[in-house]
């Protein structure tokens, strides 16, 4: 089964559409044998309400891709939950490619890219790779912050058509051209999300972090689209992290 399917599967079966973005603020030297066990402390308490994981550098960076994060990786799968690594591939298609290797050989089950690279020498081999392994690809589309608007929203020329389209538009139509499994979509943009949505259809999730602590309202982006909510530190530094998830999983509901 693809990634696609997978998360999907553990998504229904759960009943919940949050990934944990696992995240934490920098921690001095002596301070960061703490983070490990922090992380697993939230995952175990939060897992029931949670459908995968999201790693970015805050973990990779003090812990170590095969020393600390792999583990965790394992512990994630051994949990029933899909990992995915936030490293934002935006280089040459041999270093993507590299990249790629790297993460899958750690576990992880899906990676995040940055469309801007383009196909033939940039992402392509990235795509390549993902599938000779069975591993997902999820391209970011509109991201969640204020200055998006200058490269995700800013106006281009479709080679195609010869047409004014936003290149968030053109990111969408490519997340289907090139079978990606997802597309990242700020939940600060709720109407990109219904925007890009009837671009992909079925065909391609939509990702949508940014809700909470950058302003976005869990249920609109679900109402608009979204088939995720990436979500980081209305969880992970909340005084009850449980209580927040739960508190998620309920507005939600109330769509
Ligand atoms: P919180 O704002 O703490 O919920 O964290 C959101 C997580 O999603 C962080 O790990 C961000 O790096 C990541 N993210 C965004 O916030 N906005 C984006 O547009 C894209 C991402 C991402 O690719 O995951």
């Amino acid at each position: 089964m693809s990634f696609k399917g997978k998360i999907q599967e553990v998504a229904k079966s759960k009943k919940t559409p949050i990934i944990l973005a696992l995240d934490f603020p920098f921690e001095p030297q002596e301070n960061r044998n703490n983070i490990l066990i922090k992380a697993q402390k939230i995952l175990k308490s939060v897992n029931p309400y949670i459908c995968g994981v999201k790693i970015n550098h805050h973990l990779t960076l003090p812990l170590g891709t095969f020393e600390g994060v792999q583990h965790l990786v394992q512990q994630i799968h051994n949990q029933g939950l899909l990992a995915i690594m936030d490293a934002k591939v935006n280089d040459i298609g041999a270093t993507n490619q590299t990249i790629a290797e790297y993460y899958f050989a750690a576990g992880f089950d899906a990676i995040i890219a940055n469309p801007f690279v383009g196909w033939e020498e940039g992402l392509k081999p990235l795509f390549n790779v993902s599938k000779q392994l069975n591993r997902g690809v999820i391209l970011l589309t509109y991201m969640s912050h204020k200055g998006a608007s200058e490269g995700y929203g800013q106006t281009i020329i479709d080679p195609a058509t010869g047409q004014q389209t936003p290149q968030y538009i053109q990111f969408a139509k490519k997340a289907v051209q090139w079978s990606s499994d997802g597309v990242v979509v700020g939940a600060t943009y709720p109407e990109k999300i219904s925007e890009i949505k009837k671009i992909l259809g079925d065909k391609v999730a939509i990702y949508s972090p940014g809700v909470g602590t950058q302003g976005g309202a869990a249920q609109l982006a679900v109402k608009s689209g979204a088939d995720y909510l990436i979500v980081g530190r209305e969880i992970t530094l909340a005084d009850d992290p449980t209580a927040a998830a739960k508190r998620l999983i309920m507005a939600i509901k109330e769509n």
